[in-house]
């Protein structure tokens, strides 16, 4: 079997690293290196207990299991996204191992991260499908991993608001990576299909369009707030970290319509890069945030340039600056 040897300094496991070729436009054979994501998939069996029984790993065939399949592909694609995009190996970038949970609870409406893996809820079947048939909520989630890996933002407030943002961000980027979708076609959904069809609503969340999600009898209206104007004042949900999320969402989303194509290669690396530079304050604000992406893509693209335009008026967009 061929093995391939990966750069210095990546430092991952090379058992897990695949060989991938492909004929490049001149019809040369390329061959590159590309590492492979380390998936332990758990089963809690519907208790509130973790890790849960270890159903399947990177040795295994399908389980046979939806949950448990659907978590082990999501995670694969989420993976093969950060190191497409941003040569990323997984949650620590260095290819440990992705640890997730299934059939957490009974009809439990939720997905979380709890500081070492992503849990998934089955839905109650009566407002909610399984969170596993959803990429952009996996993603979501492992995202969390990410940004505590790289420093953390504080969940509460604005840095909290910043925090479920950029696990937003990128659980649409991996979506849109998977599906090969440019930043016009894209949906900018999160959670596309979550619902069932006795719910009148789209998605958990619109990146492009916050508060437009849903409109439901039971769940009530999208409370997200696309501007600075509508900020939302609550001590619920830890400061509205699921609510306020909108307006940064919303200026990811103008940033990367402004510059069109695959968001993930210029909009996503300035936000990918401002996350993981190691100069956040982990209580960040919006307007510090927005200052850090423009310095980032002043460094990356060049003062004057059309991605720090972009990138100032994705931010004035929804009134974070001038
Ligand atoms: N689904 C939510 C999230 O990942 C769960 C939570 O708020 N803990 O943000
Ligand atoms: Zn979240």
């Amino acid at each position: 079997a061929a093995r391939a040897t990966l750069e210095a300094g990546h430092g991952y496991d090379p058992d897990l690293t695949r060989l991938q070729l492909s004929i490049d436009e001149d019809g040369a054979l390329v061959a590159r290196a590309t590492p492979s994501p380390d998936r332990v998939i758990s089963d809690a069996q519907n208790r509130e207990t973790l890790p849960g029984v270890q159903v399947r790993t990177e040795a295994d065939p399908p389980a046979g299991d939806e949950a448990t399949d659907e978590a082990f592909d999501g995670l694969g694609a989420t993976f093969d996204f950060f190191w497409d995009a941003f040569g990323r190996a997984g949650i620590d970038a260095a290819g440990g191992t992705l640890a997730a949970t299934v059939h957490y609870g009974v009809d439990y409406d939720n997905a979380f991260w709890n500081g070492e893996r992503m849990v998934f809820g089955d839905g109650d079947g009566e407002v909610f499908t399984g969170f596993t048939s959803s990429l952009s909520v996996i993603a979501h989630e492992l995202a969390h991993g990410v940004t505590e890996f790289s420093g953390g933002l504080v969940y509460e407030r604005q840095s909290g608001a910043l925090n479920e943002s950029l696990s937003d961000v990128f659980g649409a980027l991996t979506e849109q990576h998977s599906l090969g979708q440019t930043a016009d076609e894209a949906l900018w959904l999160i959670g596309a299909g979550i619902f069932t069809d006795a719910v009148q609503g789209k998605a958990l969340r619109s990146l492009a369009a916050p508060g437009t999600a849903y409109d439901d009898d039971v769940l009530g209206r999208d409370p997200q707030p696309g501007h600075m104007r509508d900020y939302v004042e609550t001590e619920a949900d830890n400061g509205g970290v699921h609510i306020n999320s909108g307006i940064p969402n919303r200026a990811f989303h103008l940033t990367a319509i402004a510059l069109g194509g695959r968001a993930w290669e210029r909009a996503g690396l300035i936000w990918y890069r401002t996350l993981t530079a190691g100069t956040l304050s982990p209580t960040v604000d919006f307007a510090g945030f927005a200052r850090a992406t423009l310095e980032t893509a002043t460094a990356e693209y060049g003062e004057g340039s059309e991605e720090v335009d972009a990138v100032r008026a994705g931010w004035s967009g929804v009134g974070v600056m001038e």
